[in-house]
């Protein structure tokens, strides 16, 4: 069996393939394209194992890709290579729209041409459903993006059911709620906190002053999951009888200041919030500066480069169908999520 992943060097890439090394005897293929700089650190585990090989391959490069394709003739193609950073997609939202939705055109063609048996992966977004009509969303939820990245993720998702319908390929285009990890990019909300909390509490520990962590909108809700239990998910869904579509997600939501109350717990920090609107901050507990001799209180300020020009205010998935029809549920709590981030940047802190 020979399976192409990419972005590898990304968290769900790299996680997929720790899951199919462990999981499947299969040989697999890592697209990484070329940059100059190129960070390895999500590989680690893998980059050795002799069933894993490197390839270059770039989703604007139709001749990459098909060359691949013909090649290889790869069993299974997941795609989780993307501008997948929704802040930054109204910056370059052509590279957005050109990565994610005729970059899944060019794979779709790829194996169209090439090695029509091969079942294809389209790494699929709960930005797709934007301005929510509907609480929880399943897979029936309007497509209502609310930016670039979630237009370029809907467009992929025609895209994927036009191939399958018109070219009886296994094509499937998933739902992905929120899905976080210790691989998580920095950009992301998630691993910004848990690594913010990190320096403050080294900081705190050696008696430093710190900065605080800046951030945008507190108020949006977010479905959160770890990366690792939902590459389960996506194996499972490649391999029905039938392609069918699914969402993955906890099916349930928490605000972004309820992330950042639980990473400040972990880390053994205690906080209070005051103030509202751009003025609301958190800062130490009196009682908890007295006693550890704190040089800094402010932990979270309220930065308004950071709010979007189109919010997603709530997510929550349904995730029903994927568990009842694959067996998949996901395995690590909200809580032990954010635990496991924040133990984790605490761990592995370098200034
Ligand atoms: O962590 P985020 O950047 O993730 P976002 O936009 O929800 O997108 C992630 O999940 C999607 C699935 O729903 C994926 F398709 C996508 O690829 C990505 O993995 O932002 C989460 C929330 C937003 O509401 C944002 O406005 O956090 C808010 N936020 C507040 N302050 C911030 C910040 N986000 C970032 N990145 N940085 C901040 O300082």
């Amino acid at each position: 069996m020979k399976i192409i992943v990419t972005g590898i060097l990304g968290q769900d890439g790299a996680n997929m393939v720790e899951y199919l090394l462990k999981n499947t005897k299969a040989k697999i293929f890592g697209m990484i394209r070329r940059t100059s700089n190129p960070n390895f650190v999500n590989c680690n585990t893998f980059i050795k194992n002799e069933r894993f090989q490197l390839v270059y391959g770039d989703l604007s490069d139709s001749i990459s890709l098909d060359n691949l394709v013909r090649d290889i003739q790869p069993d299974y193609f997941i795609n989780f290579a993307a501008q997948s950073f929704v802040g930054c997609s109204w910056e370059i939202p052509l590279q957005t729209f050109d990565a994610n939705a005729t970059g899944v055109a060019r794979c779709l063609e790829a194996i169209r041409r090439f090695q029509p048996k091969c079942r294809f992966y389209s790494a699929g977004s709960s930005e797709e459903f934007g301005d929510v009509q509907y609480s929880p969303q399943d897979i029936l939820h309007p497509v209502r993006p609310r930016s670039p990245y979630g237009a370029s993720k809907a467009a992929a998702r025609h895209l994927v059911k036009v191939y399958r319908e018109s070219y009886n390929l296994y094509a499937v285009h998933s739902i992905l709620f929120n899905h976080e990890g210790t691989k998580r990019g920095e950009e992301f909300v998630t691993r910004k906190i848990s690594k913010g909390v990190a320096r403050i509490h080294h900081a705190i520990k050696n008696n430093k002053p710190f900065a605080p962590i800046e951030l945008g909108n507190l108020d949006a809700k977010r479905d959160w999951s770890d990366s690792e239990d939902f590459v389960e998910g996506v194996w499972k869904i490649m391999n029905q009888e039938k392609p069918k579509d699914y969402v993955l997600s906890s099916n349930e939501t928490h605000t972004i200041r309820e992330f950042i109350n639980k990473s400040f717990h972990h880390a053994g920090i205690q906080g209070v919030w005051h103030g509202s609107g751009q003025e609301e901050q958190m800062s130490v507990s009196t009682e908890y500066a007295i006693k550890n001799e704190i040089q800094s209180s402010v932990l979270i300020k309220i930065n308004p480069k950071f709010y979007r020009p189109a919010e997603v205010e709530l997510l929550l998935g349904d995730s029903t169908p994927a568990r009842e029809e694959l067996g998949w549920k996901p395995k690590i709590s909200f809580d032990n999520l954010v635990e496991r981030m924040v133990k984790y940047d605490i761990d592995n802190f370098k200034i």
